[in-house]
């Protein structure tokens, strides 16, 4: 049988080059052959079927390592897959509809409150970290102060996990002490820029750690503005309307501005944000979460309680959170 150039069968499968290189190295889709001098790549045609599914399946957005899963399955399983993949964006995309909405308002409302008597809004908040019940380490780190809410989930080995998530909310802090007078986000990119380049130092300093990484969820309040970066799978909510909305996508960097407006104090007091790693998110339902964040304690019992439902799901993971309640002084 003839086999196809990696050209000749990007054009076959309406796959680009690139994306094949990306596919084998992953494992979804090895060439047939691989010339051992040139390390040309080389598909067989009948290798045509899974890569029109996977070019398919891309179409629909579905991540790579789901549509390994689906392509590896039982043609009975895949479909099942498929089907479930399916159902969860829809479920998504109803909140991400929710979300919006209230953004819109929330945007919109600021035209009518410029007017207003300025009313001085502050936090209150609470930050609180725990190693789970399992781990023998804790490579989270959570942090909150006046101006500044942010959870990080360190990765990497000989205690690398503990240092990375440290050394990235380190690098924030100094947000807390400097005027950001209108690029609240720039502000926040440049301390996220540092913490990266921190985090290189060590990796390139130090052999031993090895795989060295961090999630990071950050929110940097100004008074009257919130910008929100976030990198990974930690997450960040807002409370409006005794509803529970996320802000962030897992596994994406997201960088936007909530509200360039003025918050008035009525809109503010219904807004308490959470910030939290998956040793909470991955184990604990969003109504449970909900439950617990829309209660009558205050953000220092509110973390304690949500620690507690982390642990109480079997704490397989440590655990970080921050809870802030926008009031007015
Ligand atoms: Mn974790």
């Amino acid at each position: 049988m003839d086999l196809l150039t990696i050209g000749a069968f990007a054009r076959a499968s309406r796959l680009s080059p690139k994306a094949l290189r990306l596919y084998d190295e992953l494992g979804l889709l090895r060439p047939a052959q691989v010339d051992p001098v040139s390390g040309y790549r080389f598909y067989a045609p009948a290798q045509l079927e899974r890569a029109r599914l996977v070019a398919w399946l891309r179409r629909l957005g579905m991540p790579l390592a789901r549509i390994h899963m689906v392509c590896d399955a039982e043609p009975g399983q895949a479909a099942e897959d498929l089907r479930a993949y399916w159902a969860q964006i829809v479920a998504e995309n109803v909140v991400r509809q929710d979300l919006a909405a209230f953004l819109a308002d929330y945007l919109s409302g600021k035209a009518t409150v410029m007017s207003d008597e300025r009313t001085a809004l502050g936090i209150r908040y609470a930050a609180r970290s725990d190693r789970g019940l399992v781990r023998e380490r804790n490579e989270d780190c959570a942090y909150a102060g006046p101006r500044l809410l942010a959870v990080a989930d360190g990765l990497g080995s000989n205690g690398g996990g503990d240092r990375a998530s440290a050394v990235a909310i380190d690098a924030l802090k100094p947000l807390e002490d400097e005027a950001h007078p209108g690029d609240l986000l720039a502000a926040l990119g440049r301390a996220i820029r540092q913490a990266a380049a921190e985090l290189r130092t060590i990796v390139e300093s130090e052999p031993s750690v090895e795989g060295l990484g961090t999630t990071l969820t950050a929110l940097l309040w100004s008074g009257s503005q919130l910008a929100l970066a976030h990198i990974g799978d930690s997450r960040a909510y807002v409370l409006r309307d005794g509803e529970l909305f996320r802000l962030t996508k897992d596994h994406t960097y997201v960088q936007s501005l909530i509200d360039e407006g003025r918050i008035s104090a009525e809109q503010a007091a219904s807004h308490p944000d959470l910030l939290c790693t998956d040793g909470l998110s991955a184990v604990a339902t969003a109504d449970r979460i909900q439950s617990a964040v829309t209660g009558p304690l205050d953000p220092a019992q509110t973390v304690e309680q949500l620690v507690e439902l982390a642990n109480a799901s079997g704490g397989q993971d440590n655990v970080a959170c921050v809870v802030a309640d926008i009031v007015a002084l």
